[in-house]
């Protein structure tokens, strides 16, 4: 396979192209990652080509990670936070023709899964993202730069949703209709939503927004939490986002890439092992208006994702790779049916939270 790596990159980490063994790995859709085996020693690196399209300002996210890493060693030495290594020039990241790239030391004896086969898998994930928040609870968020602005904005992307509708050709309208309809019926989350944003008890707290089950370290033979990884999108944001995206990403058995939607269902068992995970680290801190939105979390997140998708099918599939061409309006119907699920079943969703509080 092609390895669209430049020996440069290497070179700027102190490796030698001739010692080394380089696979790429990973199933994440915006940066490309590449493990290291050095043959001079049995330490491992994850190397990550940043994609620029989407985090347009690298040094702002090399900058939240070192205050963020400096702040946490200070307070919480003991604390497993994964920052980068710098190059032997001393650098946050490596910039070889024009492209940005970093380095990551490898922690052995865990696993990263992509899909939860176990309901404490939920637990431990939701208690590590958990954890960082916690951890992260006295950490002023206003210092941090947005390393992609308004990334969780609701309003943003319905309002991106719109402009892209008004701008697509009718065959690819008429192709999404259905979904561009569920669209606009679930508006009345984003409203929702507003009706709260206000309030003085509900925070920017820092935020990892990207909670997805590979972006936990388990121990490999345990499978108890280790640590979380893909720092790229630590910012300030809502606690909707991390939790909300854990409950978008754990509790169906079936990716957001499934097409048969009678598999998207909902695992309650899963629920309520996200929410108590999360509830671990994080039910001393969280305000009343927070607690009040712990389920509200995960419908924002799965019509926000939904929306993305969406938009992404009718502007031509910039964003999102994809295998074939209505693959990102397959995901949007996918989690179009989550959101459905959601509701089918709030109720005793509800009564797990409240009996968790
Ligand atoms: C992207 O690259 P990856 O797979 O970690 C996206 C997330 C989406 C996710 C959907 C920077 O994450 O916001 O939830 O795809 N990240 C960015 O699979 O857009
Ligand atoms: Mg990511």
């Amino acid at each position: 396979m092609e390895l669209n790596l430049d020996s440069e990159v290497l070179k700027a980490y102190g490796f030698n192209k001739e010692n080394i063994k380089i696979t790429q790995i990973g199933t994440g859709l915006i940066n490309r990652t590449y493990l290291l085996s050095p043959s001079s020693t049995t330490k491992q690196y994850i190397l990550q080509h940043i994609n620029t399209l989407v985090f347009a300002n690298p040094l702002a996210m090399a900058n939240n990670l070192k205050a963020i890493a400096n702040y946490l060693l200070k307070k919480f030495p003991e604390y497993l936070f994964i920052k980068p290594i710098s190059t032997i020039g001393g650098e946050e990241m490596a910039y070889v023709n024009e492209e940005y790239w970093r380095l990551l030391p490898f922690v052995e004896d865990t696993v990263s899964l992509d899909v939860l086969v176990d309901e404490n898998q939920a637990y431990e994930a939701a208690k590590q993202f958990g954890k960082l928040s916690r951890l992260l609870n006295d950490f002023d968020a206003s210092t941090l730069e947005p390393t992609i602005p308004g990334f969780h904005d609701l309003g943003l992307r319905f309002k991106q949703f719109t402009v892209v509708v008004s701008e697509a050709s009718k065959e690819l309208k008429d192709e999404a209709k259905a979904e561009i309809d569920d669209a606009l019926r679930y508006k009345y989350l984003l409203d929702f939503f507003k009706s709260y944003s206000h309030r003085a008890d509900f925070p920017d707290r820092v935020m990892h927004h990207d909670t997805k089950i590979s972006n936990v370290l388990l121990n490999a033979e345990t499978f108890e939490g280790v640590c979380v990884i893909d720092l790229d999108t630590i910012m300030p944001g809502k606690f909707i986002s991390d939790l909300g995206d854990m409950l978008r990403t754990y509790l169906c058995a079936f990716s957001e890439n499934e097409i048969d939607l009678s598999k998207v269902k909902i695992r309650i068992n899963y629920f309520e092992a996200t929410v108590k995970g999360y509830l671990s680290e994080m039910k001393n801190i969280l305000t009343d208006t927070e607690k009040e939105l712990i389920l509200f979390s995960g419908r924002y997140m799965i019509y926000m994702q939904a929306l993305r998708f969406l938009t992404d099918f009718l502007s031509g599939n910039a964003y999102y790779p994809t295998n074939y061409p209505t693959q990102n309006l397959d995901r949007a119907k996918n989690q179009f049916k989550l959101l459905q699920e959601i509701s089918a079943n709030e109720k005793e969703l509800q009564d797990i939270i409240d009996g968790n509080l």
